[in-house]
């Protein structure tokens, strides 16, 4: 009977026996009397030696690389000046005693092992072969960590992870919406989220007082290093919360989960600094400042809060739009100023900016629960009442049965674990990124469809040249 598979992780406990491993071939070197396999699975690395049989060894040496194989043989420990210290299982082999080629590999478009591909097209279009890259398991493998870490904390603090819809409604949140058209209302479209913002403030009116979510958003704007189109946030809000409150549980969040999942990190300064918007501008001229004294460390840590941020900003045109979002509240002793729209420039927001390593990692506000601060907030923006009630109408209409004082966050999942990883763009740590214009090599997205399904959308291309 055949071996149930061990795991290469596993395989030190299992000296003088003989396992059965699966996974791919890493390497092959043939040495004339002898050829070497280094096996991969998903947990490891080992030796595999092939020897001593010459039908055994004929069949190893016409192995692929990175071809799927199970292999079965016996554990045994290495000779002193053949141990490997880099690695885990470097202490020990295998001996091949039979070998089964479960799938066989093309060559590669580059090789698995390297340090570095730069083709970054190459890389996203055959992504499943990157991702088999040591560097890059590592980060997926943190990544999960890290959110597990999130979840297991917020947990126990009561928060209660709610999932909301990915077809919503357009919302003038501050960047171009991903348009869905919908089939059945063929003049009509869905917006994909930019954030889950209005149904986690929809989630404190309906009572759930602590929610989070792992959450998916999507923006329409041009990628960058740390921007794409499609990111994730850890998503979060609170009732019956002043500012203090959510930048403390956030702020314990940081640090125990950087103790618990990184520990050979160190954080800067304990509390985390705050410094007012107005102060950053001036010292560091950013209002995301690098604050590490030692910036060649890669195991330093320097966050930081952002506070104090004015409300209003003059827009292109000259008139007042928001900083962060619609919905923030502005400081309690600016309130009276923003229900009789004046002193607009000088209304400080109830907003927060997580801020490390020199990027933005969060940013969040306590929000009007009021509808008339968030007629107020609308009405300085130049909406006229109808406009706000078309865009806004359902916001109004729930905060006026009760809604309780609320605010809450929002984090940059894929810039904390970049950081955390000291990965230099946050595509590095998304197992299917787009590439910086906005495109997926390997799916071909986005793609043109045919005439059949534009027209049961009632769609019709204008041009494809814009
Ligand atoms: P905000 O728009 O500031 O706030 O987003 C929160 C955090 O998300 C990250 N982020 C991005 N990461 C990758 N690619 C992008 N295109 C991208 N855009 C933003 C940043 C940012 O700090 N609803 C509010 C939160 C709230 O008020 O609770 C919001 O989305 O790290």
């Amino acid at each position: 009977m055949k071996n149930l598979r061990t795991l290469i992780s596993e395989t030190p406990n299992h000296i003088g026996s003989s396992v059965t491993l699966n996974g791919w071939v890493h390497s092959k070197r043939n040495m004339g009397q002898i050829v070497f396999i280094d096996l991969r699975d998903g947990f490891g690395l080992l030796q595999v030696v092939f020897g001593g049989n010459p039908e055994l060894q004929a069949q190893a040496d016409q192995l692929k690389t990175e071809s799927a194989i199970s292999v079965t043989g016996k554990i045994v420990e290495r000779g002193g000046k053949n141990v490997n210290d880099k690695i885990a299982t470097g202490k020990i082999e295998m001996q091949a005693e039979s070998l089964e080629v479960l799938n066989e590999s093309l060559t590669p478009p580059f090789e698995i092992d390297r340090d570095n591909v730069e083709d970054e097209e190459l890389r996203l279009k055959y992504r499943y072969l990157d991702l088999r890259h040591d560097r890059m398991h590592k980060n997926l493998v943190m990544r999960h960590k890290t959110i597990s870490f999130i979840r297991n904390f917020l947990d126990s603090n009561n928060f209660v992870d709610v999932d909301t819809p990915l077809l919503s409604a357009p919302t003038p949140e501050g960047a171009r919406d991903f348009l869905v058209p919908s089939r059945k209302y063929a003049d009509s479209f869905y917006a994909l989220p930019q954030s889950p913002q209005q149904y986690k403030q929809l989630l404190m009116v309906a009572g759930l007082e602590r929610y989070y979510q792992i959450a998916k958003c999507m923006r329409d704007e041009d990628s960058r290093g740390d921007r794409q189109p499609e990111f994730t946030q850890l998503d979060l809000e609170m009732s019956f919360v002043e500012q203090e409150e959510v930048m403390a549980l956030n702020e314990k969040l940081l640090i125990e989960l950087v103790q618990t999942v990184y520990p050979e990190k160190k954080i800067q300064t304990v509390p985390f600094p705050r410094i007012s918007y107005k102060d950053a501008i001036e010292k560091y001229g950013t209002d995301r400042p690098d604050l590490r004294e030692d910036k060649t460390d890669d195991n330093l840590l320097a966050f930081c809060w952002i506070v104090d941020f004015p409300f209003f900003e003059k827009n292109d045109a000259g008139g007042w739009t928001f900083t962060h979002n619609p919905f923030s509240a502005p400081i309690p002793q600016h309130m009276d100023d923003l229900l009789g729209q004046k002193n607009i420039e000088n209304i400080i927001a109830a907003q927060y900016d997580v801020v490390l390593n020199g990027s933005e990692i969060g940013g969040g506000s306590i929000r009007n629960h009021n509808t008339d601060a968030l007629k107020a907030t609308l009405a300085i923006m130049g909406y006229s009442p109808e406009k706000s009630a078309a865009d806004f109408g359902h916001m109004f209409e729930a905060f006026s049965y009760g809604a309780p004082p609320h605010g809450g966050i929002a984090w940059g999942l894929d810039r904390l674990v970049m950081i955390l990883q000291n990965e230099p763009n946050i595509r590095e740590v998304i197992a299917f990124p787009k590439t910086d214009k906005g495109r997926d090599p390997m799916m071909e997205s986005p793609r043109t469809v045919d005439e059949k399904t534009l027209k049961e959308l009632g769609l019709q291309i204008r041009s494809t040249k814009s």
